[in-house]
């Protein structure tokens, strides 16, 4: 028996599965890349998370500062950067656990460009706030994105399942990844992960909602706990009626196929 025993995702899980809803990509990508006049505000995406039933909602501590509203459990980017610079990417903190917890954050998130010339300093960065994290009874979630020119393909079976388990060395409580593009190489980074919860990370938003859901169904039958979207769901004409699509998926089991039915009613 290892020394955790307490489930540190319990707060943003029901029935073992959760759906949490990312907005950090204002400082990720800058507005002009994946804002409109709607999502710009973040005001719109905190309420979406609460109304469309989202287990948690990732903000980064100005956004937590000046919006969150305390309905559904917060997590905290503690570290982030612009896409402003070029080069091998590196993604150091901007924010304490101490002020996260602060903030109410139920959980911390990290991102680890796995790969990246600057690896080495955010793997230790990363053991360092999971260490505080813990100590303080909430989540460390990494988001673990290979990037930089050592990674040819971001979505390989190989590369992803290696990102999956380095957040399980590294102590993450739960694995942000993309998805490998089927469901049977993804249940390969699934297990790579033990009991480290893995989030299937939204991305960019998808040609039609029938590719995103059946994304979402393939990490679903892969094992994974659940999802951590952005973009698909804020960028979505009808935010509310697309979650209720990805809850039919996550909690209900559903096929693609009915649940598409339901989105184009
Ligand atoms: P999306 O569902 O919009 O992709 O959000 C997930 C996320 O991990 C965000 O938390 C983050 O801002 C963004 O993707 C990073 O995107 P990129 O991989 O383009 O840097």
């Amino acid at each position: 028996m290892g020394r955790q025993t307490k489930d540190l995702m319990e707060p943003f899980l029901k029935a073992g599965k959760g759906m949490l809803l990312a907005y950090d990509q204002g400082l990720e990508h800058g507005p002009s890349t994946d804002f409109d006049t709607r999502n710009v505000d973040p005001s719109y995406v905190v309420e979406i998370a609460s109304k469309a039933g989202f287990n948690g909602i990732v903000l980064q501590k100005g956004l937590a500062e000046k919006y969150y509203d305390g309905k559904v459990p917060l997590i905290v980017k503690v570290n982030g950067k612009t896409n402003v610079p070029k080069g091998e990417p590196i993604s150091k903190q901007v924010c304490s656990v101490e002020y996260a917890v602060s903030l109410q954050a139920r959980a911390v998130g990290y991102t680890i460009y796995l790969g990246s010339a600057h690896e080495a300093e955010m793997l230790a960065e990363f053991g360092r706030i999971q260490e505080q994290a813990h100590e303080r009874n909430i989540a460390a979630i990494a988001w673990v994105y290979p990037r930089g020119s050592a990674v040819a393909n971001d979505t390989s079976k190989e590369v992803v399942s290696y990102a999956a388990r380095a957040a399980l060395e590294l102590g993450a409580d739960a694995a942000k990844i993309k998805y490998t593009g089927d469901s049977e190489s993804f249940s390969w980074a699934v297990k790579s992960a033990g009991k480290t919860k893995v989030f299937m990370s939204g991305g960019p938003k998808a040609p039609t909602e029938a590719a995103f859901l059946a994304q979402v169904r393939g990490a679903v039958d892969a094992g994974a706990t659940g999802l951590a979207v952005g973009r698909n769901v804020w960028q979505h004409r009808d935010p509310l009626l697309m979650s209720n699509s990805l809850r039919q998926i996550i909690f209900e089991n559903k096929p693609v196929q009915s649940v598409l039915a339901s989105l184009t009613v």
